[in-house]
């Protein structure tokens, strides 16, 4: 810690942004969950966390909304290499299970139903891992952050937190509503994890989704008889902009929507394909990178808690890194964020 400067190279010391303190320390753990098992289309979340990590050490430690941003103790909980062993594994059953299914063959074959079934074992063991992790972090004080990894990975966290807190709200910025009832068979699919948030977690007060712009007619059906979701699809805010609304105004009407405990979960493809070219299932359209962080600072500012938060769906190539490059900015922003909101901080 005394040989630590914030203005010098990042040095690589399996901490994200190289920063000095450790998980006893910190005030925000980081705990990466590199398991990309249920993605529908293109793999590599899985890598997300490692990638973020090498990334995350050219990230330079300033922020304009707080003074000596280097300060907050944000530590990394270790990356599990069983976790993404485990996952790379997984995935080739996943595989099988999914080309089965896309040629049309028959769900209830035997050796789908097995493969399906042992998904579905080993995600809910790492729901159970994660669950583990983040209570005892949550235990000893400290605000937990998970950096996936496929969207399904979260949900430990937010089981954990449903404990402590009497009733939150969920921020969802995502391209995909991730209302459906299991996916390929999958329970613990990517494309489930809010419906199972909503169905496992009985005090969640409201679901805000933004930037939503794939989903079913399924998907849409539930969300307009929930009360608790609120959708701003990423249509009409682009309509609303476009007829003069302006993303000052639409981020306030956003947040309002929010109680006062908020959980934030951030699909990277919520952003513009063009920021996160190799996520899993990239969409035209959303949210540029000034737009989503102005959205956060926004939530930050309006008095409420940010209780915990998800950064997942981050994928990387091995020649384009711009996907972990903007993911471990995203995640920095989140933390500085989160400190900030948490302390009443914010510079007017
Ligand atoms: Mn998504």
């Amino acid at each position: 810690m005394n040989s630590f400067d914030p203005n010098g190279i990042g040095q690589p010391n399996g901490r994200y942004f190289a920063l000095p303190y450790t998980v006893e320390e910190a005030e925000i753990v980081l705990i990466p969950v590199p398991w990309d098992v249920t993605t529908s289309y293109h793999t590599g979340a899985s890598r997300g966390p490692q990638a973020i990590l090498e990334a995350s050490t050219q990230v330079d430690l300033f922020d304009f909304s707080i003074e000596n941003a280097w300060q907050i103790k944000i530590g990394t909980h270790p990356i599990n290499e069983g976790i993404y062993s485990r996952s790379i594994e997984l995935r080739n059953d996943a595989e099988h299970v999914i080309r089965h299914l896309e040629e049309g063959g028959d769900p209830d074959e035997k050796v789908i139903v097995k493969r399906i079934q042992r998904i579905n074992e080993a995600s809910a063991e790492l729901n159970d891992w994660v669950r583990f992790h983040s209570l005892d972090y949550l235990d000893k004080g400290k605000l937990v952050g998970i950096v996936g990894g496929e969207h399904s990975v979260p949900l430990g966290l937010i089981k954990v937190l449903s404990g402590r807190y009497a009733n939150f709200g969920v921020l969802h910025i995502d391209a995909h509503a991730d209302l459906r009832e299991a996916y390929e068979g999958f329970t613990h699919s990517h494309a489930s994890i809010m419906y199972n948030v909503l169905h496992e977690v009985e005090n969640i007060e409201r679901l805000v989704q933004v930037g939503i712009r794939d989903l079913s007619q399924d998907e849409m059906c539930f969300a307009d008889q929930d009360d608790r979701i609120v959708m701003f699809n990423d249509e009409a805010l682009s309509e609303a902009m476009f007829s003069g609304k302006n993303w000052q105004q639409l981020c306030n009407d956003i947040i309002n929507k929010l109680p006062e405990n908020v959980y934030v979960s951030f699909d990277i493809d919520g952003l513009s394909p063009d920021l996160c070219p190799n996520t899993g299932t990239p969409v035209p359209g959303g949210l540029s990178f000034q737009q989503a962080t102005y959205l956060l600072r926004t939530l930050a500012k309006s008095g409420r808690r940010i209780i915990g938060f998800d950064l997942n769906e981050v994928a990387s190539n091995e020649n384009i890194d711009l996907d972990a490059n903007v993911g471990a900015r995203l995640l920095y922003k989140l933390c500085c964020y989160s400190h900030i909101a948490n302390n009443n901080l914010i510079k007017t």
